[in-house]
């Protein structure tokens, strides 16, 4: 059958972090999960189309558009927790457009609340884990005229079979119940994955309007995301990020990013959740991008194991931009987010990257449960400072499903096991995400968050760097930081 791909409207999503953040100006980002999906599907067989909803009023033009063609016989959308309002309102468009279509879920929600996921409105099909190996496989199932069977289909739950067992009680109700860490109890622990990344097909930039996607690092080049490696090698107590940490072969990558060149991309941002910067891997990949003339880079990653050499080395290969999670700025708060790297390592990391040539983007967290006074928070605020990124992100803590911090919440009454299960049920814009108030409150940490804002910026130095290193940024920050009513002096 043919297959559309919806990436849900955004509108709906609820308020993720406590206060709002300076990501003014930045532009939307390819939908890469679905990308990916569609040359699995196209791979076997199955026609595609992609619509990105997050695109002002693209999901309407969209479905018009499709509903007037060949119909599909088969919708997928991707589910975010924090957006899932936006996916249902997503899923009644598609059902009002397409009434003949089946509608499947899938994406990182899924994985945490699939059982949750099948039973919202309109919702045929939830489907956890990675999809390219599976959502084929629905796909053939539904163009045979089969009724896709779970057990041939790992991952997947039908609706049809989730109320039937509903009438059952006791044994569907404790399916359905929140685990300690908020996830579902019927997450699964192993999701499907793609054992092997080299086997997958390479997304297909040119079905969709590259040039669209524009300004996502807050400049005005056309960007294209990539994966290198899939899963993560850390425990981060505040992520849900799944483990098997799994890595495509250089030859791969270079051959994608030369594609993207040709397709006119400025810019290839890793999304990787911790880009791999060490060891024979970088080498290699280094090397490969060194023998080719590619677009400039710029990654994910952590501080820990960013030495010098590695960093001079990610700066001729093409990188220009670093993306780090330092998160906080005391050895206890380190060792509270789970982080391997010391404050020692990552002063020297970021210090490195300065001397290599490559800026640097530092992400911060307040509100962890080890800051029991606005002094605390204040620490992390002068290590930002010391450290001197040349661009810095504060967020208040969010307690996410399926996270060791939500668990530890939960165990300690700070926030209901419920939470996250009852909205995965009934989800909302106006639902408020869970954060660590047991010392500081709401108001507080956002008031804090302000503070750390303006304490980074409104110096000469901050202004200084962002001119001279941040790639035409400053602007977007300025326009950001103006939305916090911080009004950054001109030089
Ligand atoms: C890029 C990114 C963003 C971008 C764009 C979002 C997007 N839709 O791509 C922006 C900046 C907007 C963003 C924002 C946020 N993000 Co974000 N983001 C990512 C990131 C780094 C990369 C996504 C990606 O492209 N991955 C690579 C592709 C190949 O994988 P994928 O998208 O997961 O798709 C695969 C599967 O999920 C599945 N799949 C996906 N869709 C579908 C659909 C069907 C039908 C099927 C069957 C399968 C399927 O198959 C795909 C191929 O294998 C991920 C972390 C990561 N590395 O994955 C976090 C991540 C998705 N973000 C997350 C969060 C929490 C957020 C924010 C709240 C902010 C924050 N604190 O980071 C906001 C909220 C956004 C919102 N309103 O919904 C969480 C989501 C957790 C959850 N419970 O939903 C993740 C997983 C990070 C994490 N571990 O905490 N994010």
């Amino acid at each position: 059958v043919r297959v559309l791909l919806i990436n849900p409207t955004q509108g709906e999503a609820i308020e993720s972090e406590a206060g709002s953040l300076p990501a003014a100006g930045s532009g939307p980002y390819p939908p890469l999960g679905l990308l990916y999906l569609q040359a699995s599907l196209e791979a076997a067989g199955h026609g595609t189309e992609i619509v990105d909803g997050n695109i002002p009023g693209e999901l309407e033009r969209g479905l018009a558009r499709v509903a007037g063609g060949e119909r599909p016989g088969l919708v997928g959308v991707t589910a975010l927790t924090p957006n899932l309002a936006g996916v249902v309102a997503t899923v009644a468009a598609a059902r009002r457009a397409l009434p003949g279509a089946r509608v499947a879920l899938g994406g990182p929600h899924v994985d945490l609340f699939p059982r949750e996921a099948v039973r919202l409105e309109g919702v045929d099909f939830a489907l956890a884990g990675e999809g390219e190996p599976t959502l084929p496989l629905l796909a053939a199932a539904l163009e045979a005229g089969r009724a896709p069977d779970p057990a041939e289909i790992p991952g997947l739950i039908s609706r049809e079979r989730e109320l039937e067992g509903a009438g059952e009680g006791d044994a569907a109700a404790a399916g359905l119940a929140p685990r300690d860490d908020g996830a579902s109890a019927s997450a699964l622990s192993e999701r499907p994955v793609v054992r092997e990344l080299d086997s997958i097909a390479i997304p297909e930039r040119g079905r969709l309007e590259v040039t669209r996607y524009r300004g996502v690092g807050g400049d005005d080049r056309v960007y294209a995301t990539m994966v290198t490696s899939r899963g993560c090698p850390y425990r981060c107590t505040f992520c849900s990020t799944p483990g098997g940490y799994r890595f495509r072969d250089p030859e791969g990558i270079v051959e994608e990013m030369e594609r993207c060149g040709r397709l006119g991309v400025g810019h290839v941002y890793f999304l990787d959740d911790t880009f791999p910067t060490q060891g024979r891997r970088l080498h290699a990949l280094c090397e490969a991008m060194m023998r080719r003339k590619l677009p400039p880079w710029s990654c994910r990653t952590a501080a820990f194991g960013l030495t010098a050499e590695n960093l001079r080395l990610m700066r001729r290969a093409g990188c220009g931009r670093l993306q780090i999670g330092v998160e906080t700025g005391t050895a206890e708060g380190l060792r509270v987010v789970g982080k391997r790297a010391t404050l020692g390592q990552i002063e020297r990391a970021f210090e490195a990257a300065r001397s290599a040539g490559i800026s640097t983007m530092a992400y911060f967290m307040l509100g962890l449960p080890n800051e029991r006074t606005a002094d605390d928070v204040r620490k992390m605020i002068r290590f930002a400072k010391r450290l001197g990124p040349t661009y810095a992100m504060f967020n208040v803590l969010t307690l996410y499903p399926g996270t060791a911090l939500f668990r530890d919440a939960a165990a300690r009454g700070l926030v209901r096991k419920e939470i996250w299960h009852e909205f995965a049920l009934r989800p909302t814009k106006e639902f408020v995400a869970p954060i660590w108030d047991e010392h500081l409150s709401r108001d507080t940490l956002v008031a804090l968050q302000s503070t750390a804002y303006r304490s980074f910026y409104m110096r000469p130095m901050a202004v200084l760097r962002l001119l001279r290193e941040g790639g035409g940024i400053l602007p977007k920050v300025k326009a950001g930081l103006g939305l916090l009513g911080i009004h950054l002096p001109s030089r």
